[in-house]
């Protein structure tokens, strides 16, 4: 309940910050997307990730809130990043399963869009299957009005949990991402590198892309190239980057 209060503080005084970490294009080797994520700047505690405390907040009914602090932080860097001259970049932020639920997530969207003259085919919302199973048929409703919107829409930790591909064929995704957990096995582990090669073999069939997370190694790395993967991110390419270290990064892009 202390750290409920604290959160709730971090949010209204700005002690939230938001990285990003780079996705390239397996084929091209460029960097196509950064996916954002939020940390805590504590004052006693230092820098604290998201994995420490958004199960903290979802629990509370506060990502929510952050989720949208989340949404509008990045969309002033785009903003930022566009000012600077570079070349626009799609950036992914992650909904959690509250906020999916929330009727007012395609408006904040479409509004947020509009403000910003920022392109909707720049934005993407990672979305896990947990959250679309909640109540699939309200989801079908919530996904086909962002769709509309003309953002992306990805599966995120796919292959972890209650994973099932019959989630690829229902829901009107262009993007699924393969889960740390799974990735990590490819290279070591017969069985996961199989599920691997079928996950983007049946993706790919339904004209959805792959991405694999959490790729730390070059054997993950051409694994993943030799079976069509088309987006790699993970520690092998970058880790998660603070919004000037990004500015860097895309201006050495050009
Ligand atoms: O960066 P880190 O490994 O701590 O992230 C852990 C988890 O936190 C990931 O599952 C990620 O999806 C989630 N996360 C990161 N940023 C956000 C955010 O802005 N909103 C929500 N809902 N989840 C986030
Ligand atoms: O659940 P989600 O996919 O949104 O979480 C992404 C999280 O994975 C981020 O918090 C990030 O810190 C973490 N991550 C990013 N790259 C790697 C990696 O190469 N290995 C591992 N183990 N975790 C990673
Ligand atoms: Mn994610
Ligand atoms: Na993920």
């Amino acid at each position: 309940a202390q750290m409920e209060a604290a959160l709730r503080i971090a949010l209204i005084e700005g002690q939230l910050q938001l990285q990003y970490q780079p996705v390239a294009d397996l084929q091209q080797g460029a960097i196509c997307a950064l996916e954002a994520l939020v940390r805590w700047q504590h004052p006693v505690m230092g820098l604290i990730p998201a994995g420490r405390f958004i199960p903290l907040a979802e629990a509370a009914g506060l990502t929510t809130a952050l989720g949208y602090w989340s949404l509008r932080r990045a969309v002033e860097d785009m903003l930022a990043w566009r000012a600077a001259g570079l070349a626009p970049v799609r950036v992914a932020i992650n909904i959690s399963p509250k906020q999916f639920l929330d009727p007012a997530l395609p408006q904040v969207v479409a509004d947020v869009l509009a403000q910003s003259g920022i392109a909707p085919s720049q934005l993407s919302l990672e979305i896990t299957e947990a959250a679309l199973m909640q109540d699939p048929n309200a989801s079908d409703t919530t996904l086909a009005q962002l769709k509309a919107l003309g953002i992306g829409l990805t599966l995120d930790d796919f292959g972890t949990g209650y994973s099932s591909l019959n989630h690829l064929k229902r829901f009107p995704l262009d993007l699924v991402k393969i889960d740390c957990g799974l990735t990590g096995n490819i290279v070591t582990g017969t069985d996961d590198a199989a599920l691997v090669k079928t996950i983007i073999s049946m993706a790919h069939h339904l004209g959805i892309e792959v991405a694999a997370e959490g790729v730390e190694t070059e054997a993950q790395c051409d694994f993943l190239r030799r079976n069509m993967c088309d987006q790699i991110q993970g520690y092998f390419l970058a880790k998660p980057c603070d919004r000037d270290e990004v500015t860097a990064m895309l201006t050495a892009r050009h």
